[in-house]
C-alpha cells in the first residue's frame, strides 16, 4: 500500500487484523463492545449468504437468465457490518451493489434480480423494508436521500428524547460518485442543516476502470473536511470495525448531531458488473493481496481462534447457502418473459390518454403477429 493518497491505508479503524486477530481501537471499541458469539456468527452467516446469492446471480447471468449482474464479492463485511448497526426507524438509500444491505433489512435476495431481469424497475416495497429502491444514476439518490433525512427531522422523528424510537439515514454509494456534482450537493445541504444522514462510502477502489487514485489525491474521507462533515476511514474488510464505526456514525445522527462521512475502505473482489472485464486494468498480484484480505475468511478466522465455530453451526450455514442459491435458480427461471404491454403501465400514476392510445395500438400490433400464425 502506498503510505499517502486514496489508496493509503494508514488511520483506518480496525478491531480484526486480516489474519482474524481482535485488537482494540481507542475511539470506536466500544461501540462494539456488547457484540457477543452469537452476533458474530450471525454476522458471518449473513455473509455467507450473501456471497453465495451473489455468485448464483453471477452464473446466472451468464446462463442468459438475467441481463446484467452487478456482484458485491468482497464487500460483504462492510455492508453486513453497517447493516447490523441500522434499526427498522432507519432508512437506507442504496446504489445498486447493496445486495448485503438489502438482506439485513429483510429483503428477500432472489426478488433483487426482477430488476436485473428487466422485470420490474424495483421488486420490494421500500416502506415495508426502510430501504429505497436501486439507483443507478450514480450518486442522484444522495439528493434524495438528503432531502429525506431533512424531512424526518422536521417531521419530529430525530432526537425524540427516547434515543430507542430516534431515526436516521444511511445514503451508500462508491469512491467514483463522491466526483460526482449532486454528491458534493448533497454534502453541503446535509451540513448546513444538520441533516441526520449517514454518507457510507464503499471505496472498492475502482469507479469501473477508473482507480480511486484518478478520483482524488486524498482518501476520500478527506473530503467531508471542506463540508465541515466529521469523517472516518474503517477498513471495510473487517466487519466488527464497519459495524462499531456505523453504530457511532448512526447514534450521533439519530440524536441530532448532524451528518458523518464514513469511507469503508474495501476491494471488488470481482467484475464492476458482468459486462466488464477486470483484467484489462488490475494485476493478478493485486487481486492475489485483497484475496488474502477476504472479509468472511477474516472473521471466520476470528470466530475459529475462539472456539466458537463448531462444524455443526458451520456446515448448517453452508447447506442453507446451497438451498439459498438453488432457489434463487428455481425462481428466476420460473418466472419467463413479462408481458411488453406491461411497460405502459407506470409510465404515469394516473391513466393517461396518449399512454392508453399507445397501449392499444401496441396490443393491436402485437396481436396481428397472432393472426398472421394462425393464417400461416
Ligand atoms: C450519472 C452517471 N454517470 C455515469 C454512469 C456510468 N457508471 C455506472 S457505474 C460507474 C462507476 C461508479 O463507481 P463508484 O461510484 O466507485 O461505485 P462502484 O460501482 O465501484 O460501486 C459509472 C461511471 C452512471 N451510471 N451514472
Amino acid at each position: 500500500m502506498e503510505a499517502h493518497g486514496p489508496l493509503s491505508d494508514e488511520g483506518l479503524v480496525q478491531m480484526l487484523t486480516p489474519a482474524g486477530e481482535r485488537v482494540e481501537d481507542e475511539r470506536f471499541s466500544s461501540f462494539a463492545a456488547h457484540l457477543d458469539a452469537d452476533d458474530l456468527r450471525a454476522m458471518w452467516r449473513d455473509m455467507v449468504l450473501v456471497r453465495a446469492f451473489d455468485t448464483e446471480a453471477t452464473s446466472l447471468q451468464r446462463q442468459g437468465q438475467l441481463g446484467l449482474w452487478v456482484p458485491c464479492l468482497g464487500q460483504e463485511a462492510a455492508q453486513i457490518g453497517s447493516g447490523h448497526a441500522l434499526r427498522p426507524s432507519d432508512y437506507v438509500f442504496p446504489s445498486y451493489r447493496e445486495h448485503g444491505v438489502a438482506f439485513t433489512r429483510g429483503v428477500d435476495l432472489p426478488e433483487i434480480l426482477r430488476l436485473f431481469r428487466g422485470l420490474q424497475h424495483g421488486a420490494w416495497d421500500p416502506a415495508a423494508h426502510g430501504f429505497h429502491l436501486y439507483t443507478l444514476v450514480i450518486g442522484a439518490h444522495s439528493l434524495h436521500a438528503t432531502g429525506y433525512a431533512m424531512a424526518m427531522d422536521r417531521d419530529g422523528l430525530v432526537a425524540t428524547g427516547d434515543a430507542d424510537r430516534d431515526g436516521a439515514v444511511i445514503c451508500y454509494f462508491g469512491d467514483g460518485a463522491t466526483s460526482q456534482g449532486d454528491v458534493n450537493e448533497s454534502f453541503t445541504f446535509a451540513s448546513v442543516n444538520r441533516a441526520p444522514i449517514v454518507f457510507f462510502v464503499q471505496n472498492n477502489q475502482f469507479a469501473i476502470s477508473e482507480p480511486t487514485t484518478c478520483q482524488s489525491t486524498v482518501p476520500i474521507a478527506q473530503r467531508g473536511d471542506g463540508f465541515g462533515i466529521p469523517s472516518v476511514r474503517v477498513d471495510g474488510n473487517d466487519v466488527i470495525a464497519s459495524y462499531a464505526v456505523s453504530q457511532w456514525a448512526l447514534r450521533r445522527a439519530r440524536a441530532g448531531e448532524g451528518p458523518v462521512l464514513v469511507e469503508a475502505f474495501t476491494y471488488r473482489m470481482g467484475a464492476h458488473t458482468t459486462s466488464d472485464d477486470p483484467t484489462r486494468y488490475r494485476t493478478k498480484a493485486d487481486e492475489q493481496y485483497w484475496a488474502e484480505r477476504d472479509p468472511i475468511a477474516r472473521l471466520e478466522a476470528h470466530l475459529v481462534s475462539l472456539g466458537e465455530l463448531s462444524d455443526d453451526f458451520a456446515d448448517g450455514v453452508r447447506a442453507e447457502a446451497k438451498e439459498l442459491g438453488r432457489r434463487t435458480r428455481e425462481t428466476v427461471r420460473s418466472w419467463g418473459k413479462p408481458p411488453l404491454a406491461e411497460m405502459f403501465q407506470h409510465v404515469y400514476a394516473e391513466p393517461h390518454a396518449t399512454v392508453e392510445a399507445e397501449r392499444a395500438w401496441f396490443e393491436r400490433y402485437e396481436a396481428s403477429f397472432a393472426d398472421a400464425e394462425a393464417r400461416a
